[in-house]
């Protein structure tokens, strides 16, 4: 994320303010002391209370609550209470962290190739990635848990490739990629989210407008651009429908319900230049009707574009105009970027990015109101970028500040009770370092956040972490939410590499990964030590053979220079964290075997000669000892 901000400021402006805000507690923008925001019984007074509140403690006995005070500690041996998945970006991979440690526990190839666990190396992985479009990189934004009755199922991470306009599946019983979906009539899929409670659609938010088909026509034609929300089937990843739409498409949203999808929209006006698209006043926030869209699906009020059903949800469409529009168009200020809504489905809450407010749309008046704007009901000043907005299930809203480098916690009800464009709403900001983009709080996608962990994804680090040349790693602070009283508490800074823009966090108790494979779960089919054999057939070998501590299934194994060579290898070892690979470097092959897997790989062994294939997990004592020869006699 790196919208352009109102104005030209960046963390170097606010460098300079920053020591000293943090001496005198002053909010920079509003020049009130920080404590004056915080509610009556707030500072000292308050740490009487603090008794049996989860993760406050009052360590250095000066009655005062600060991040030394916040328990944050996961002594070694100990595990995390909670798993964060965050996006990688332009990495292309899902990073799974521990939450209160921001221990990074594993990375999970989604969009990329990558070596250390054989991801794009064995057969299946690669054909899953071929056969998505053959793209060797992706920018994965937003990590989506499946849910089942508005809380997390620990099925499976849905996430988006915003480069090339795909989906990715993410099966969590074994933490890896099992799905990748290339959409077709859309470039640059940003968004993507679940229709809820129970998570029986995904949908792809479809950002860059193009011709549709984008076959040559229309090429220098911006007004015949348009841009699509795809609807995807989570079982099968097929895509089931898609929306077009006036203006482009950012960041979406599922209600609760069953029924209503929101999408931001920040070229309302279809321009093709950064200065014409921050033109328009208002551009708009879209409120999807799913069910209205399933019943023009039924009904055939679509056009087949490359074999998916397109239905019309432009303003002009005649499906847009009776008292059932597929489409709500809302105007909201210029350039929005999040949207979330509120646990209890109430809200929809649209962040403002040049425009320093958020907007609240009451979602049931859509059915009541005759001009879509009057479904607004709240507009709380809150600051300069807003970008997105979490929740903690007590009332409350967090919003990051681009601009700014602030998270605000503000008063839902009260936003909506105050005057527009009024600050009364807001309860209290913190300093982040610098420029957030997204945030999360536990649990915040679901019916029932945690309310005590926020992790802010902030873009730059600048100085906080050593110096590593011109490439910085950006920052994901950890800030304990757990204590109204006591206010937001910075806790922990944490580098991460390029770059995450979302996360979800799932409480440990929800996820269930399986410790090995279960063999019935694999395509390819399970070698034992009795099955070890080579099969030669018109120019094709087929080695079928076993790994375990510290040998493959044979010792050597000889094929003619233009064999196709097929090598299947089961690690048979059923102790879990017993891991080997089958590296075979200059065929350009790494195929990881966890416990119980079988993994195929593919190739034409054009070069003759003798290549080592050996193990480059590090399995016991005698782990450089386990290879093998694979020689590749010269054509006569
Ligand atoms: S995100 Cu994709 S540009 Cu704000 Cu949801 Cu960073
Ligand atoms: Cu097996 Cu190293």
């Amino acid at each position: 994320m790196t919208p352009t901000p109102p104005t030209d400021a960046t963390a170097d402006d606010r460098d300079s303010e920053t020591a000293a805000d943090t001496d005198d507690h002053l909010i920079p923008r509003l020049g009130l002391p920080r404590r004056d925001f915080i509610k009556a019984g707030a500072a000292v007074g308050a740490m009487g209370t603090l008794a049996g509140c989860t993760g406050l403690l009052d360590n250095n006995g000066d009655g005062v609550a600060s991040a030394s005070d916040v328990d944050a500690s996961v002594p070694p041996g100990e595990l995390d209470e909670y798993y964060a998945f965050l996006s990688g970006g332009h990495s292309g991979d899902v990073r799974v962290y521990g939450v209160p440690s921001m221990r990074q526990i594993m990375r999970i190839p989604v969009f990329n190739y990558e070596s250390a666990r054989g991801y794009g190396h064995d057969d299946e992985t690669r054909e899953m990635l071929e056969s998505a479009g053959d793209y060797t990189w992706g920018d994965a934004h937003h990590p989506r848990v499946s849910q089942t009755d508005n809380d997390y199922d620990g099925r499976w991470v849905f996430i988006n490739d915003k480069a090339n306009g795909r989906m990715a599946r993410i099966n969590l019983k074994y933490f890896e990629t099992d799905a990748i979906v290339d959409i077709p009539n859309t470039q640059g899929v940003h968004g993507a989210c679940a229709r809820l409670p129970d998570t029986d659609l995904i949908f792809g938010v479809g950002e860059y407008r193009v011709p549709i088909p984008n076959d040559g026509r229309n090429l220098d034609d911006p007004d015949a651009y348009e841009s699509v929300l795809t609807a995807i089937e989570p079982e099968s990843m097929n895509v089931v429908w898609q929306v077009r739409v006036d203006g482009n498409l950012d960041n979406g949203d599922g209600g609760k319900n069953g029924r209503w999808f929101f999408a931001t929209d920040y070229n309302s006006d279809g321009a093709v230049t950064e200065s014409e698209m921050a033109r328009p006043d208002t551009d708009y926030l879209k409120a999807f009707d799913t069910i209205a869209i399933e019943e023009a699906v039924e009904n055939g009020e679509y056009e087949e574009i490359n074999g998916v059903p397109v239905v019309d949800g432009t303003t002009e469409s005649p499906l847009n105009q009776g008292d059932r529009p597929l489409v709500h168009y809302v105007d909201v200020p210029k350039s929005p970027h999040g949207v979330s809504v509120t646990p209890d489905g109430t809200y929809a809450i649209v962040s403002g990015k040049l425009d320093p407010t958020c907007t609240v749309v009451e979602i049931d008046r859509f059915d009541e109101v005759d001009d879509p704007n009057d479904v607004i009901v709240g507009q709380p000043l809150v600051g300069g970028g807003p970008l997105h907005t979490a929740y903690d299930g007590r009332g409350h809203a967090y919003t990051t500040l681009f601009v700014d480098s602030q998270v605000v916690k503000w008063d839902i009800e009260a936003a909506v009770d105050a005057e527009r464009r009024s600050e009364d709403p807001i309860i209290e900001k913190i300093d982040v370092h610098y420029n957030p983009g997204h945030l999360i709080a536990a649990e915040s996608y679901t019916a029932d956040p945690q309310g005590d962990w926020l992790i802010s994804l902030n873009k730059l680090s600048k100085d906080r972490f050593l110096p590593v040349g011109p490439v910085h790693p950006e920052n994901d602070q950890l800030i304990y939410i757990g204590d109204d009283d006591a206010g937001m508490q910075l806790v922990k800074d944490t580098p991460a590499y390029p770059e995450p823009h979302d996360a979800s966090m799932v409480h440990r108790s929800k996820i269930d990964p399986e410790p090995v494979y279960d063999p019935e779960d694999l395509e390819t089919e399970y070698v034992d030590v009795d099955d070890t054999e080579v099969i030669r057939e018109d120019g094709r070998v087929h080695i079928k053979m076993t790994s375990q501590r510290n040998e493959f299934g044979f010792h050597d194994v000889t094929v003619q220079e233009g064999d196709e060579v097929t090598i299947t290898t089961t690690n048979i070892e059923t102790t879990s964290d017993l891991l080997h690979s089958l590296a075979i470097p200059q065929y350009d092959i790494n195929v990881k075997l966890a416990p119980q897997e079988t993994r195929e790989v593919t190739f034409t062994a054009d070069k003759p000669g003798v290549y080592w294939m050996y193990c480059a997990y590090f399995c016991s004592a005698l782990h450089l000892e386990m290879r093998s020869r694979l020689l590749v006699e010269p054509e006569e």
